[in-house]
């Protein structure tokens, strides 16, 4: 059951028509943040989706759509750039879409005490340009 939406962008980030859409699966868990990536294809569960820890790694001009549940208690999605805080609380989903127009690195955390390794539940949303995106995923094939 999908608990709660959000849709985030601001009036100077204008994404052009047909931009590539990416979907990423957030799981919170004492105390990481489990990221499922696309991969390559673009599309999530598939073979070539990537796995990464407090990381969410996209190419510029991209809409993201995120797909966010918590693992154990109470944790909260935390993306100060853009405004957005998602309460997890755990057996909800949550979604949020958000526009990337330009490259960044923008801090991600947790605005929940959800116990002693709270602090440490900190990460990044990176968007990098397209030629910088193309050799991340090359350099995350083993
Ligand atoms: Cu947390």
């Amino acid at each position: 059951m999908l608990s709660f939406a959000a849709a985030c962008s601001s009036s100077e980030e204008k994404l052009p028509q047909g931009a590539r859409e990416l979907t990423f699966e957030i799981k919170a868990k004492q105390f990481v943040w489990q990221v499922k990536h696309p991969g390559a294809d673009g599309q999530l569960d598939t073979e070539d989706d990537l796995f990464l820890e407090n990381q969410i790694v996209l190419p510029e001009k991209t809409r993201v759509h995120l797909q966010l549940e918590s693992l154990d208690v109470i944790h909260g999605f935390w993306l100060p750039s853009r405004s957005l805080r998602l309460t997890l609380i755990p057996g909800k989903k949550y979604e949020a879409s958000l526009d990337f127009v330009k490259t960044g690195k923008f801090r991600l955390a947790c605005s929940e005490n959800c116990g002693v390794g709270h602090s440490h539940m900190i990460g990044w949303l990176v968007v990098l340009d397209q030629e910088s995106y193309q050799s991340w995923l090359t350099s995350q094939k083993k």
